[in-house]
This record gives C-alpha cells, structure tokens and sequence, in this order.
C-alpha cells in the first residue's frame, strides 16, 4: 500500500474561517490542509478533500481500500447521522482516525454520538484545527505499527 493518507472532510468545513468562527476558529479550510501537509512532511503524500455530499464521501471511502494506507475523517455533522459512512469505513480494513473541531460531547446532545466513533481506531475532539495534525501525527504511528 502506498504511503498516503487520505484526509476527508464533510459538510460545511468548505466554509471555516467565516462558519461560526467562535465554534471553528478563524483558520480556513486550505490553512489546515497547509497545516496537514507539513504534519506529513517527507513520510508520504496527503490526499486532502471536502464534500458537502454524503454519497460522495462515501465513495472516496471504498475507493481508498486499493490506494491509501490510512483515512483522518472529520465527518462534521455526517457524524451524527451516517450509517452510510460506518459501512463504508467499516470495509476499509487500514487505520482510521476520526476529528472534531470542537468538543461535541460539550455542545448540543445530538451532537455527542458520532457513528463513525463506532469504527475509529483513534479519536480527537476539542482541540480546534491542531487535532488535524495530531491526527496526521496519529494515523503515522498507527500505519507503522
Ligand atoms: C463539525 C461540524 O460541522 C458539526 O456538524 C459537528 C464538527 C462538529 C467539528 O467540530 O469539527 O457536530
């Protein structure tokens, strides 16, 4: 398996920066892709994306078992709701670690269950955009071991 790690982000995260920056901070989506490519530095190559559509998501998930050797997912709110990205994830036999921008076990109550905890090797909530590269840091560690 190649040494690339696939980055996924789910709907809205296309807007941080503007989206309620008090919750998201005032980092933009292409600041923590910057921020995630030099996490990964000389190890291998970052595949990051953004889908608003939960089919999409879905897809590049199957798509990774032949060509990446780990999955970082912040599944934004699909977190909450999708069943359709467990299964996916669930066929991905490599490592998986799953990111939250903010604590969802402090926010609202549909916000602290996330379907894809269910299937996450590792989970990172709270730690605002920084969790994107202790996730990188993480998903390394995990695909060495
Ligand atoms: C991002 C979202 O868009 C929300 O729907 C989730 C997550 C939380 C985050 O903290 O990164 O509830």
């Amino acid at each position: 398996m190649p040494k690339s790690i696939l980055v996924l982000n789910g709907p809205n995260l296309n807007l941080l920066g503007t989206r309620q920056p008090e919750i998201y901070g005032a980092d933009t989506l292409p600041d923590v892709e910057r921020k995630c490519r030099d996490a990964i530095g000389e190890w291998g190559t970052l595949d990051f994306r953004q889908s608003n559509y939960e089919g999409e998501l879905v897809t590049w998930i199957q798509e990774a078992r032949d060509t990446h050797a780990g999955i970082l997912i912040n599944p934004a709110a699909y977190s909450h709701t999708s069943v359709a990205i467990l299964d996916a994830l669930n066929m991905f036999e490599a490592s998986v670690v799953e990111v939250h921008i903010s604590d969802i076990h402090q926010r609202e109550e549909f916000r602290h269950f996330s379907y894809v905890s269910q299937r996450a090797d590792h989970i990172i909530v709270g730690k605002g955009v920084a969790g994107y590269v202790e996730g990188i840091h993480k998903l390394i560690q995990l695909i060495g071991s």
